[in-house]
């Protein structure tokens, strides 16, 4: 496990002896890279800040895996997809062997999260490293004496080589939401990405299958998650976002393990894990 720093941004690099390895900033607990069969699998904007400034509360590092919690989207009164990916998370555990590494970091209700939302909780991130493999999960646990509800995601932006040439395999039938029009159909087999596209699946997941060119990764998420959202700005909400090159769109494809609709509410005491799973091939 070895510190870096990317930008104004402290980090660490984890790696297996084959050569894949992850790259996890403090700030949000946020995943930046993941190499595996020898090329990075997610999309990180060369324009993104990455100076640390987004502990400040502005811009999040725009791509990798944020974090999303306790609030997807706009979907409450805090900051656009919650204050996780805008904190600084403690590393708590580690571990390294041959086939395997895995990273735990944490971020625990404080003076700071309290007065934004007035809730007691322990956030705790694991990611677990195999080769081809990657698999994070969030986990939640309840430590006040009130009941907590959150929704959230794993708001992962996977690398593409053009989006436009790419499908998206696995969620067909699903309930299908479109937050652009506000319509509702079914998940049609395979997506592909023409268009600005901004949906939310619901219902029991199967694995994904994302193919990009000769590329191609299953993405599999728990169903604690409940739901699974798929983003592209395509070109004109690319152009409206600062931290994305113009042609960053055709780059990037989100899957997210998500949970937008119906909060998840623990008791006190009471945990939630969710996970999502990254597998080549
Ligand atoms: O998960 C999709 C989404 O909610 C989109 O609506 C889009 O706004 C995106 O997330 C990115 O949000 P951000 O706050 O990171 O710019």
């Amino acid at each position: 496990l070895v510190p870096e720093t990317l930008g104004g941004l402290n980090c660490w690099r984890l790696s297996l002896p084959g050569g894949d390895s992850l790259r996890v900033a403090e700030q949000g607990g946020h995943v930046l890279s993941w190499i595996a069969g020898g090329r990075e699998r997610l999309f990180l904007s060369p324009r993104s800040a990455l100076d640390g400034s987004a502990l400040d509360g502005s811009a999040p590092v725009r791509g990798g895996v944020p974090v999303c919690w306790p609030q997807f989207n706009q979907r409450g009164d805090l900051v656009k997809h919650g204050f996780a990916r805008q904190l600084p998370w403690l590393t708590t555990a580690y571990d390294l062997g041959a086939d395997a590494a895995s990273l735990e970091l944490t971020l625990c209700s404080s003076e700071r999260t309290r007065a934004l939302w007035p809730h007691e909780f322990e956030l705790t991130l694991r990611l677990l490293l195999q080769p081809g493999r990657l698999r994070l999960t969030l986990g939640a646990r309840n430590t006040g004496a009130q009941p907590l509800a959150f929704t959230g995601a794993l708001h992962s932006y996977f690398a593409c080589d053009d989006v436009a040439q790419a499908s998206l395999s696995g969620l067909q039938g699903r309930p299908e939401w479109d937050s652009l029009t506000d319509g509702h159909a079914q998940g049609a087999e395979p997506l592909r990405f023409e268009a600005e596209f901004d949906r939310v699946y619901s219902g029991q997941s199967t694995p994904m299958r994302l193919q990009d060119g000769a590329q191609a990764l299953t993405i599999s998420q728990s169903d604690s998650w409940g739901d699974t959202v798929v983003w592209n700005p395509h070109v004109a909400k690319c152009a409206a976002l600062a931290d994305m090159e113009a042609d960053g769109w055709r780059r990037m494809l989100c899957v997210e393990a998500a949970r937008v609709f119906e909060p998840v509410t623990l008791a006190p005491g009471q945990t939630w894990q969710g996970w999502q799973q990254l597998e080549l091939g």
